[in-house]
C-alpha cells in the first residue's frame, strides 16, 4: 500500500497539480469531477464535523436552511393544520381531543371545518409521507443543502425514503427512546435521518434527546408478539424488547440502554438540521408548554446501494416490488448520486439524481465507482501513475512486501 499510495501522493505533489494534471487525475478517479457553479454552492462538511457524526451518532448543522426558507415550510404548515391547502379535499372523522394524544396521519385530510382554529391547530400530532402528495414536502425533503451533508455522511448515492412533519402542539407527548433502523430497515443499513427545525425547539417544547454514542449499540428486535419491528437478531445474546418509542420508560425496554450512555437534549433554532444515525437511542419528551408548537419536518434516507422492503406505496399502480426478493427501493427516489437498484422519479419534478439524464449521473458519481472498479489491478487504483515520476530513494526505502 505504501508503495500505492506513495506513487498516488506523487502524482498529486505540488508540481503535478495544474489544471491539466488535475484533469487527468479526475479522470483517473482520484478526485471528484470539476464543480459547476451549482456545487460551488454546496455545503462543504468538515473533517471534524464527519467524525462528531461518526462518534455521537447525531450532528448538528445550524442555519443549515435559511430563514426565507423556514418562513415557507411554517406558512405551509400552518395552512395544512387549518385545512388550507387545495390537496385538503376530505375531512378527518371527529374526534375527542381531551381523550387522546393527536392524530399520527397518512393521509391529508382537513381537520373538521367547524372546529375553532386553535381546535384545528391541535388536531394532528404528526403526519407521514406527505412527500408523495405534496410538493413543497418533497422540495425539502429533496434540499440540497441537506443533501450535500448526506452525501457525505451515508453517501455518495443517496435514496430518500420517507418524511414525517411533526407538529407536536402544547400538551401533546413526544417519542419515547427508539432506534429508527427499528423501524426502516435497510442492507446494508446506512440509515440516516435530517430533523429540521421550523420553531425554537427547547427542552420545555419537546426539543430531541439523544443517548450519546450510543450508535455502536446493535439495533434490538422486537419480542416476537410484537407485530413490526427489525433488528440484529443475528448478535448471539440480542436482548428482544418491547415498549419501543414508549413515552413511559418504565414500559420501554430501550430505557435500561440508553441510561448506560450521556443523554443530551439537543435544543434547535429554526433551519438548523439535526442528522442522525440509524441506530443512535433517541427520544423526546412532551411538550409540557401551553402555547408553544414543536414543528419538525424530518426525512430519513439511506446509502442508494442498500437494498430495502420498507416504504412500499399501495396506492401506485402497477406495484413497484421486485416479485421476488420484495425490494421496494423503486418507491424511493434516488437524491444523488447514482445506484444500480430500481428508484423512483419525484413525482412533483424537484431536481435531483434521479431527474439527470444517466449519463449525466454516472459521470458525478464515476469517481467513487472508478476507484472499486481500478482496485482489480493489484495496484488498489493506482496503477495510472506516470512512470516517468517514479522516485527511486522513496522506492527503496519501501520494505519488501509491506503495504
Ligand atoms: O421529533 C421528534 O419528536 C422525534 C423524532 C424522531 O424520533 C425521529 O424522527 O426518528
Amino acid at each position: 500500500m505504501l508503495t500505492a499510495l506513495g506513487r498516488l501522493l506523487r502524482l498529486i505533489s505540488r508540481k503535478n497539480t495544474t489544471p491539466q494534471r488535475i484533469d487527468e487525475l479526475h479522470l483517473a478517479g482520484y478526485f471528484p469531477p470539476p464543480m459547476n457553479a451549482t456545487m460551488l454552492d454546496r455545503y462543504q462538511v468538515t473533517v471534524e464535523q464527519y467524525t462528531r457524526f461518526r462518534r455521537d451518532g447525531f450532528l448538528v448543522i445550524p442555519g443549515l436552511v435559511s430563514p426565507a426558507e423556514i418562513a415557507e415550510l411554517r406558512q405551509h404548515t400552518e395552512d395544512l393544520m387549518q385545512g388550507r391547502l387545495p390537496e385538503q379535499r376530505a375531512q378527518m372523522a371527529e374526534r375527542d381531543l381531551n381523550k387522546d394524544h393527536g392524530v399520527s396521519a397518512q393521509g391529508l385530510e382537513a381537520p373538521p371545518a367547524h372546529l375553532s382554529p386553535i381546535e384545528k391547530a391541535q388536531y394532528f400530532l404528526r403526519l407521514h409521507m406527505l412527500h408523495r402528495k405534496l410538493e413543497l414536502h418533497e422540495r425539502y425533503m429533496l434540499h440540497p443543502r441537506v443533501l450535500d451533508v448526506l452525501e457525505v455522511l451515508i453517501g455518495p448515492d443517496v435514496l430518500a425514503l420517507q418524511t414525517m412533519l411533526f407538529l407536536k402542539p402544547p400538551g401533546k407527548p413526544g417519542q419515547g427512546w427508539h432506534q429508527d433502523s427499528y423501524y426502516i430497515p435497510t442492507h446494508p443499513d446506512t440509515l440516516c435521518g435530517a430533523w429540521i427545525a421550523i420553531d425554537d425547539c427547547d427542552e420545555l417544547n419537546g426539543a430531541m434527546w439523544f443517548a450519546k454514542d450510543s450508535q455502536v449499540e446493535p439495533v434490538y428486535p422486537p419480542c416476537p408478539e410484537i407485530g413490526y419491528g427489525f433488528g440484529d437478531k443475528l448478535v448471539s445474546d440480542i436482548t428482544y424488547v418491547k415498549g419501543v418509542s414508549h413515552s413511559d420508560d418504565s414500559q420501554n425496554m430501550l430505557t435500561r440502554v440508553a441510561n448506560r450512555y450521556d443523554q443530551v437534549l439537543v435544543p434547535a433554532q429554526p433551519g438548523d438540521v439535526v442528522f442522525f444515525g440509524g441506530h443512535v437511542l433517541h427520544r423526546s419528551k412532551k411538550n409540557f408548554t401551553t402555547d408553544r408548537f414543536r414543528r419538525s419536518f424530518v426525512s430519513h434516507y439511506c446509502n442508494a446501494r442498500s437494498f430495502t422492503q420498507w416504504g412500499v406505496d399501495p396506492d401506485l399502480q402497477p406495484p413497484r416490488t421486485d416479485p421476488v426478493t420484495k425490494m421496494a427501493n423503486g418507491y424511493h427516489i434516488l437524491a444523488r448520486g447514482d445506484t444500480h437498484l430500481p428508484f423512483a422519479q419525484p413525482r412533483f419534478g424537484t431536481p435531483c439524481a434521479a431527474t439527470l439524464p444517466a449519463n449525466e449521473r454516472r459521470q458525478q458519481s464515476d469517481y467513487a465507482a472508478r476507484i472499486i472498479a481500478s482496485m482489480n489491478n493489484g495496484l488498489l487504483g493506482c496503477a495510472i501513475a506516470d512512470p516517468t515520476l517514479v522516485d527511486k530513494d522513496e522506492e527503496a526505502k519501501a520494505p519488501a512486501g509491506s503495504y
